[in-house]
């Protein structure tokens, strides 16, 4: 078999592992991480559980400075690292082509400051980081990805034929800033809450009084993604979270993994731009701000300060 293209995930928590390892199997790629992901996945492979299933066997590394080419880059860090992301990145930004796969709505922008070519991505899949060298696919989501700055349709095309190769579903997206506002105003109602509770993804969906709250959140969310400019109604934002909140019944949203390990989350990046956006269109968001809040007070519990 030949191994196709050369591909640099450049955050191997559970996403970028998952996506990275699935890679893998048609692809050269190199996935930089922690070094204990790194030390694990060296000695013993990527151990990808639950709805998929196998042992990946990509290269790895911590830092990008023995990668020598790299026509894709994928970048899967935290929203609140994407701007050193970028800066680590620099020496592949006028010939590799990005790929955001991260939550929250302002990183393909950023990206795009130094990157030539950029691609938007959004993905509802449920990936939970089990431990150095172990992914559990806990829900099937689905993955969209649309051109965000300086590519085409051929490129997008490309990359969504080299994503099915590998087994992971994906779609052109007709609209990738409308998709971008959509997946964060789903996170905006799915994440915060199950970081506050810390259930598992299903029983937002499944215990009425969290539904109602969840539905409350993205129908105050979808009403700033329309002042943006987005069609996105109250019914689709609602319907799209408990679909997603179902199929990823499993998992634990990044938010309480992200919390469970005393890190700080991405509620800046998700209901944070969300309410920024609020303000810019004198919108109240009173349910997104009272969460916000709340995570936030949750981050300062076991913040060293
Ligand atoms: O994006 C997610 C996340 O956890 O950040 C979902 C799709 C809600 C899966 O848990």
């Amino acid at each position: 078999m030949t191994l196709n293209v050369d591909v640099l995930v450049f955050g191997a928590g559970a996403m970028g592992s998952f996506f990275g390892g699935l890679l893998s199997r048609r692809n050269r790629v190199t996935l930089i991480g922690r070094r204990d992901h790194v030390d694990a996945i060296r000695r013993a492979g990527l151990r990808i559980t639950g709805k998929t299933s196998f042992v990946a066997r990509p290269q790895v590394a911590t830092s990008t400075a023995g990668v020598k080419r790299a026509d894709l880059v994928i970048v899967a860090t935290k929203a609140y690292d994407t701007e050193s992301a970028a800066r680590s990145l620099r020496r592949f930004a006028t010939k590799s082509t990005w790929l955001t796969v991260q939550n929250g709505l302002d990183n393909a922008e950023v990206l795009a400051r130094t990157a030539k070519r950029v691609v938007a991505g959004v993905t509802s899949h449920g990936v939970t980081f089990l431990r150095p060298g172990e992914v559990r696919h806990a829900g099937i989501g689905e993955t969209a990805i649309g051109p965000y700055a300086g590519v085409g349709r051929s490129d997008v095309v490309r990359i969504r034929d080299m994503f099915e190769e590998a087994g992971i579903r994906t779609q052109i997206s007709a609209d990738i800033r409308r998709d971008l506002w959509l997946k964060a105003v789903v996170n905006a109602g799915i994440n915060p809450l199950a970081a506050l509770t810390r259930l598992r993804n299903g029983y937002l969906a499944s215990m009425p009084m969290l539904a109602a709250a969840m539905t409350a959140i993205v129908s105050e969310a979808a009403a700033v993604a329309r002042a943006e400019g987005h069609d996105v109604s109250d019914r689709e934002a609602a319907e799209t979270a408990l679909k997603v909140a179902r199929r990823t019944r499993e998992n634990r949203a990044s938010m309480l993994q992200d919390v469970e390990r005393g890190r700080e989350t991405e509620i800046e990046a998700i209901t944070g731009g969300i309410l920024r956006a609020a303000e810019r269109h004198r919108l109240q968001a009173p349910l997104n701000a009272f969460v916000y809040g709340l995570v936030r007070g949750l981050e300062r519990s076991y913040k060293v300060e």
